[in-house]
């Protein structure tokens, strides 16, 4: 490296936290239209016109982004590719290069890091930087926000959009504040002047059925669910509710998990040798539930969300494959994890091309999260359906543990074996 460059770079980084820190000032800083943004770098015969990134259309699978463009059609992510191709027949079909976007996220997170001292990724295009003790240093947030956001669209030829606030929900519903390639900085003595307005979906984790509880209560928008009494709060959503109230109104503190601190490596999950090769699609999908299942299952106990579903199928010809994906949001979730691993299972094999010897599951890029965030990543894990969920599976957690793991067996996962014919195959 060059004597100057290396300087420069000495002279750039702020020096790293390792431990997770709580943190008084939060930038959430969020890609725009990710993939398709990495496309049309690559192509750019692709700008100005509507890219759809997933596959072709008519064929299986899902849009996994859209530019801005082909999202006026109202496509956008997770919509069938036939649906994308009826909305938008003239767009520009995609196929997903995962490996180049994976290699663009790490390019990414790396700039980050150079401007703060704790960076914790989000997924795989978005990410929480403690700016407490930095900001000025680049005259304020205003000012830092746009030197990241140069250098990145300089150095990688892709936008990104940020928002800063005092913790993680309220920066990251500020960074969605001006996207594309926008920034918002919320004013720290009143975040409600500029979130105040917004209705309560805005803010990550609030889904139907927190809202439904809310509009019982005449809460509709951000400022309604700041200006509401705590103890009403309380009654209705519990802890939840009230940390949540106090969340908004910039009263928590966020705990940022800096990437040193992440077990990136580290994966959980299981995998199973069949007695006899398997040819049969439900037989496949029934193993893997319960394989997924139980790698779900350590990952509760040990507090653990993750990023990444790999699926690992080994052929009676010994040839073996594997496929992953990153997710959206981090999870523990069996069935959110069940349904990707099931897609990556459809991408790779179907029933023509011969049978399986070997199904593996894993979760990887895992990590704790801050405990301000658990329960407020996912619509899931916070409604009230969401406790409850949790609630049962901690409880047939603990029923396991007193009478063994075959106690209790997914339903669907039976269902799936009753059609197969194959119940007595995965008994142990
Ligand atoms: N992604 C995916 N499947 C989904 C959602 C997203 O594979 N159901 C991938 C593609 C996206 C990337 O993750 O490009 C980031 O997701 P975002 O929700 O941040 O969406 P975008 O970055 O595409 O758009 P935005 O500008 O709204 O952030
Ligand atoms: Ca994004």
């Amino acid at each position: 490296m060059r004597p100057e460059l290396r300087q420069r770079l000495q002279d750039e980084v702020v020096p790293r936290e390792r431990k997770p820190q709580k943190t008084k000032l939060v930038a959430h800083a969020d890609m725009d239209a990710f993939f398709a943004s990495v496309e049309e770098r690559d192509n750019p015969a692709l700008r100005g016109k509507p890219v759809i990134v997933g596959g072709q259309p008519g064929t299986r699978g899902v849009v996994t982004t859209a530019n801005y463009e082909a999202r006026k059609y109202g496509i956008h992510a997770g919509m069938s590719l036939t649906k994308a191709g009826l909305l938008c027949p003239n767009g520009i079909y995609v196929r997903t290069h995962g490996g180049k976007y994976s290699w663009v996220s790490i390019q990414v997170m790396a700039i980050f890091r150079k401007y703060s001292p704790s960076v914790e990724p989000a997924s795989i295009d978005e990410a929480y930087l403690d700016i407490a003790s930095c900001a000025d240093r680049w005259g304020g947030p205003g000012r830092y926000a746009e030197t990241i956001r140069r250098e990145v669209r300089q150095t990688l030829g892709v936008t990104v959009s940020i928002g800063v606030g005092p913790n993680k929900i309220t920066a990251k519903i500020a960074s969605g504040l001006n996207k594309p390639d926008g920034q918002t900085i919320l004013p720290l003595d009143n975040v409600l002047s500029v979130l105040g307005p917004l209705s309560v979906r805005e803010i990550p984790g609030v889904g139907a059925s927190t809202e439904e509880v809310l509009s019982d209560m005449g809460i509709h928008t951000i400022r309604e669910l700041a200006d509401c009494p705590v103890r009403v709060m309380q009654n209705r959503l519990g802890k939840y509710g009230e940390a949540l109230r106090r969340i908004i109104r910039g009263e928590i503190e966020s705990e940022i998990t800096p990437l040193e601190e992440r077990v990136d490596d580290k994966s959980m999950g299981h995998e199973h040798t069949f007695h006899e090769d398997v040819q049969n699609r439900d037989t496949l999908l029934a193993r893997l539930l319960q394989l997924v299942d139980k790698a779900t299952r350590r990952m509760r106990r040990d507090k653990y969300v993750g990023t990444l579903v790999i699926l690992k199928l080994r052929s009676s010809q010994f040839r073996t494959r594997t496929h992953q994906r990153q997710l959206h949001h981090p999870t523990s979730d069996p069935f959110t994890i069940f349904r990707v691993g099931q897609s990556l299972l459809d991408e790779i094999w179907r029933e023509e091309d011969g049978s399986v010897r070997l199904i593996g599951v894993s979760v990887g890029h895992l990590f704790r999260p801050g405990e301000e965030c658990q329960g407020l990543q996912e619509d899931m894990f916070e409604t009230p359906k969401a406790e409850r969920l949790n609630g049962l599976f901690s409880a047939v957690d603990r029923l396991r543990d007193i009478y063994g793991e075959h106690v209790l067996e997914f339903a669907g996962g039976m269902e799936m074996l009753r059609r197969a014919g194959s119940i007595e195959s995965v008994k142990h």
